[in-house]
């Protein structure tokens, strides 16, 4: 069993999970639009990612015998100035999201709940990843500045990503 308070905070990142997921998929339509192939792909990728972190966390509150709540899952910006200001974007977003991990955590340790925090420990761990992959695009991208030609060869790169579904847990 998990307590009420677990099983709120968890019930609470499901929601931004797949708010993640919504946030990104208005990233893919961005890049759709802009006929970034690369990035879209990317962001597909983004988006299957972000699902399944929110259904990991789904399938662990059940499987503690706890109720999950879906809520109302909020509008997501759906405008961007250019690609980088996007990518800026998404690693604010994804430090909030790794700031919400940790705050899962102090609410595991507060209620004394020893195997959420063993589950927690590899949202943790793909936070730190997913900081890191972001910020390598970011970096790139603040690198190529106005240079058309260099968007696109990293568009081209982008192509490469592909969707692992995560052991989580
Ligand atoms: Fe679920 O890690 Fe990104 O947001």
């Amino acid at each position: 069993m998990i307590t009420e308070k677990m099983e709120k905070a968890f019930n609470d990142q499901i929601n931004k999970e797949f708010f993640s997921e919504y946030l990104y998929l208005a990233m893919q339509a961005y890049f759709e639009r802009l006929n970034l192939t690369g990035f879209t792909n990317w962001m597909t990728v983004q988006v299957q990612e972000e699902h399944a972190h929110a259904m990991g966390m789904y399938n662990y509150v059940h499987e503690r015998g706890g109720r999950v709540e879906l809520m109302a899952i909020d509008k997501p910006q759906t405008e961007w100035k250019s690609p980088v200001d996007v990518f800026r974007h998404v690693l604010e977003h994804e430090q909030f999201v790794t700031s919400r991990i940790n705050a899962l955590m102090d609410v595991a340790e507060e209620e004394k709940d020893r195997a959420a925090l063993s589950f927690l420990d590899w949202y943790l761990k793909e936070q730190v990843e997913e900081e890191n992959t972001v910020g390598s695009v970011l970096a790139k991208l603040e690198l190529i500045g106005d240079d058309k030609h260099a968007l696109l060869l990293l568009d081209k790169d982008l192509e490469a990503r592909t969707f692992t579904a995560p052991v989580i847990g």
